[in-house]
Parts: C-alpha cells; structure tokens; sequence
C-alpha cells in the first residue's frame, strides 16, 4: 500500500528532523519516533539511532487535535521534547518502566517466572483479525492504538488498511482519527448509527484490515451500551477489544467487566503500562475480565508504543518487578 509516511533515520533528533525539514518542508507532520539503542554485545557492531515518521501537512486540519501529529514548526529537540516527541521512547520489546530495572540482572526468581508464564501461556492471544473494533471506557487510548495498530499493518507489513470511527460525540474527535488517516494516506469512514456502520464496512471491503474505532462512553449507562453492542452488531468484526488503561482500579474494571459479562469482548488490549503503579495490575485485569490479553500499550507515540509480549518475557517482567519491589 502506498502512504504518504516516510522514515527518516539519524544518529540524534535534530538531524532527524533536519532531514525531515528538507525533504517535506516546514509543514511536514510528525507522526511518530523510535529510538534504538543496542544492547549487550550488539553495542559492538550497532549504533543507537532515532527514526522519525513524517508525512506532508494534511490540508483542513483541526487545531483541536494536537495529539495526533507533531508540526515541524518545532524544529528543535527542546521544542519537540515539549511536545512530547522525545528520542529514547521505549525499545519495543520492553516497557519502559521496567527499563531501570535492566540494570539490576540476575535478581529474578527463576521459579516464580515459570510459575508466571505457566499462567499466563494461554492467556495470551496473537491471532491478527482482518476486521477488529476498539472499545472501552473514555480516554483509555482506543484512537493512538488504533493509530499504532494501523501503522503497524500499512507501514510496516504494506497492507491496505481501511478505519472507520463512530466517534461524533465530541468536536475534535473525528479529526482525530482522521489526522493519522491523512498522514497514513489511509481510507475512513465515519459511521454514526448502524445502518452507516454497515455501508462503512461494505465500502471498505476490498481492505486487508478493518480497524473500527468507537466513541468512548459512560458505559454506567445503559443507553451507551445498547448503542455500542447495536454499532458492533451491524460491523460485525472478527473481534472486539476491550481497550482500558492500567491505571484504573480494580473495582472499576469489576465493574465493568460486569457490564460486559454477556458480550461481546473478545479479548483485553491494556494500555498505559507505562502510568501504571506495578505491571501486576495487568493481571489483575487478566483475572478480572477473563480475556486473553492482545497487547499492551507503554506510551503515548505511534507508532512504537506497543508491545505483543511473549508469555516467558511478559512473566520476567512481572517476575522482576516484584523482586525489585520486594527486595
Ligand atoms: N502514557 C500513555 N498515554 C497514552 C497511551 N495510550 C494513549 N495515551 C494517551 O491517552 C490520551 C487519550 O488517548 P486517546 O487515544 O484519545 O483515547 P480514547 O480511548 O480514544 O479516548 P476517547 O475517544 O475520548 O474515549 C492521549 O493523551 C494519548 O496520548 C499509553 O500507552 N501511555
Ligand atoms: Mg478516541
């Protein structure tokens, strides 16, 4: 698929986002950034590097919605550290709140990591749904990980990704998606009621993937739920991710499991490890929901901030963590 993204690759943020001027102009947006720092024996022959995402400026943009993009105009690394585009975002594999820990090898307990990946092997999903939705409670990151999800497919495997969002409740909000899309160069569609939803998904079903993004509601109220499960109804996809941060209480993900007890999640995808108070709260919410786990987001960037743990390392880390905490 073509996009309008392209990469840029330097040894430091500012000749990244010199190349980055150059080539798209003062205008361009950023998407995202990754950063790479070799590790043990790979500092011999590697060197670290950022890579910046950027596309040409999207016309018609809503200023209401900063957080999807970056403008160059903050060419310096201290104008793009103020918003939040920083080299040293976490490496994929680790989150970054365990990142310090790296630094104290050797303290895990080796029973307790096989105990944790014993539990945690089956509870673990990777299977890749041609059309999936994103739902839960508000602010929880449905829309940066949809964008991360769609980066993923159409970047980096060049897949043709289609979005739809139900999301008209708030001035901004269908900006929102619709700024990655444009960056992306990635067809969406706004689907309000059912029978919109059912066109939407139609229209894009020449797509390799459908990602669907939905409002996030007050589902203490009934109202919001019933409008939820008949959108879901009429897009019918593959799967339903419930997507909750890992900074919300225990009695509040019970309730809304309760809320949810008859359908029609399929599985958990847990975001804001990198807020969290302990990464033991990720299995809580495994206990809580009894839904397999998809992924786990650690940051706010698109499109790196996401992580498909293994069972093995996803049982290190808790594992590590609670030897640290308890030392
Ligand atoms: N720290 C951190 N912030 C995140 C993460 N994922 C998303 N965010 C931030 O959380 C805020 C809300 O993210 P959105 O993607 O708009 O959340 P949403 O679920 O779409 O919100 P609604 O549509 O209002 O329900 C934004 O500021 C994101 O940058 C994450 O993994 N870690
Ligand atoms: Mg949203």
């Amino acid at each position: 698929m073509t996009t309008n993204v392209e990469r840029f690759r330097a040894s430091d943020m500012t000749s990244a986002l010199m190349q980055v001027r150059q080539a798209l102009g003062p205008d361009a947006l950023i998407i995202g950034t990754r950063s790479y720092q070799p590790s043990g024996i790979r500092k011999l022959w590697e060197r670290p590097y950022v890579e910046v995402f950027a596309g040409r400026g999207a016309p018609q943009q809503s200023p209401a919605v900063p957080q999807a993009s970056v403008p160059l105009s903050a060419t310096t690394v201290a104008g793009a550290q103020a918003m939040g585009v920083v080299p040293g975002s976490a490496p994929v594999a680790t989150p970054p709140s365990l990142a310090a820990r790296e630094a104290f090898p050797g303290v895990t307990a080796d029973a307790a990591v096989d105990e944790y990946e014993r539990w945690l092997q089956p509870r673990l999903s990777r299977f890749e749904p041609r059309s999936l939705a994103l739902v839960g409670p508000t602010g929880g990151g449905k829309t940066t990980t949809l964008a991360k999800l769609a980066a993923r497919y159409a970047l980096d495997r060049g897949e043709r990704v289609g979005l739809v969002t139900t999301d008209t409740y708030r001035i901004g909000a269908v900006h929102h998606l619709q700024t990655y899309a444009e960056i992306m160069g990635l067809p969406w569609k706004v689907a309000q009621d059912p029978p919109a939803m059912r066109e939407a998904v139609a229209s894009l079903a020449y797509c390799d993937r459908i990602l669907i993004d939905t409002s996030g509601r007050n589902f203490r109220r009934e109202e919001a739920r019933r409008e939820l499960l008949a959108l879901l109804a009429a897009a019918n996809p593959e799967s339903v991710e419930l997507v909750l941060s890992l900074t919300t209480g225990k009695e509040e993900m019970e309730e809304l499991a309760g809320y949810f007890k008859e359908g029609p999640l399929t599985r958990v995808l847990l975001t804001k490890l990198d807020e969290a108070s302990s990464i033991r709260k990720l299995v809580t919410a495994l206990q809580v929901f009894e839904l397999p786990l998809f992924a786990v987001t650690n940051g706010q960037m698109v499109p790196d901030d996401i992580w498909f743990p293994g069972a093995r390392q996803l049982a290190q880390a808790i594992a590590r963590e609670a030897v640290t905490i308890d030392a």
